[in-house]
């Protein structure tokens, strides 16, 4: 694993309707990420938060079912220049949300300077929407499409060039709630989905054994993007979009370890940690314990 690591904050809150997500940085940064792996001799360069734009609260803010749709573009923008100013400097970038959407700005960061980018998407759900199939017009619903070169051009066209990954560089773990155009696409696509019923039947351990496999044979880096809602909702509460029957804080410490040790992690972020909903700060120390075992704590 890189031993440095850059920091990024991202309070991006306008990929959603719930307020809150826009201090998850600072919660993590409370739970004590810094320290944390400092004890595992990282050097760590905490680069602070990204400048986000207010809301439009002008009536044209849900332009073709995409809300906020141009602040959400320029905050993306200044996400991808400053992750890319990290992966060019050689650092390991550490993106902390802020809601999914920030995904769409740290992969046009990263992706540039690798050929074959790969993803591992932990989440409940599939960021795979755009405005035509999104029920919600929420843009944290869709960085997945977009990062892929599927929706709105301003959002595919962050940085000037798409698609920033390919779909057979994709795995998604823990899904649970798909919308019908989502499935339409991982179909279309062949994406790589362990759903929770896959977790259920084949264990992590074999999930993540076979997502590494799998990538490992054609990717050149690999971008973890965690967001906390793939987690059971009992165990992290602190999420915009909760949804019962999720992974466990052990399957999740497991899969974290064995993504440690195949030493194939390039870059990771952690999303929608929201210390409003939050019950006193768990899900961001929950967070701040899955990047300890990320980065390689153990036992001996
Ligand atoms: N699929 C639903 C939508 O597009 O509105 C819910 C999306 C929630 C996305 C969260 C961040 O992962
Ligand atoms: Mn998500
Ligand atoms: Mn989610
Ligand atoms: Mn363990």
């Amino acid at each position: 694993m890189n031993k440095q690591l850059s920091i990024i904050g991202v309070p991006m809150d306008l990929g959603q309707m719930r307020r809150g997500v826009d201090m998850g940085p600072s919660a993590i940064r409370y739970a004590g990420v810094v320290e944390r792996l400092e004890n595992l001799k990282y050097t760590i360069e905490d680069l602070g938060d990204i400048d986000i734009p207010l809301p439009n609260k002008k009536d044209d803010n849900k332009l073709d079912n995409l809300r906020n749709l141009n602040e959400i573009t320029e905050g993306s923008h200044r996400l991808a220049v400053a992750v890319d100013e990290v992966v060019e400097k050689g650092d390991f970038p550490l993106v902390l949300g802020g809601d999914h959407s920030i995904a769409m700005g740290t992969l046009a960061g990263i992706s540039k300077h690798y050929d074959n980018l790969g993803v591992i998407w932990y989440d409940a759900h599939g960021d795979l929407n755009t405005g035509d199939s999104s029920p919600s017009g929420n843009i944290h619903g869709m960085p997945l499409a977009v990062s892929l070169g599927i929706g709105h051009e301003k959002l595919t066209g962050i940085l000037g060039y798409e698609p920033k990954i390919k779909p057979e560089n994709i795995v998604i773990i823990g899904a649970r709630s798909l919308d019908e155009g989502e499935r339409v696409l991982i179909k279309e696509k062949g994406i790589k989905v362990y759903s929770m019923h896959e977790v259920d039947r084949m264990g992590m351990t074999q999930v993540v054994q076979e997502s590494i496999t799998y990538l490992k044979d054609h990717t050149d880096g690999v971008h973890l993007s965690l967001d906390l809602d793939g987690l059971d909702p009992d165990e992290a509460p602190g999420v915009g979009t909760p949804v019962m029957g999720g992974l466990s804080y052990r399957e999740s410490h497991l899969a974290m370890e064995m993504l440690y040790q195949s030493e194939m992690i390039t870059s990771a972020e952690f999303v929608e940690v929201n210390p409003i909903l939050d019950e006193k700060n768990k899900t961001a120390n929950m967070a701040v314990g899955l990047m300890g075992s990320l980065f390689g704590e153990s036992l001996k």
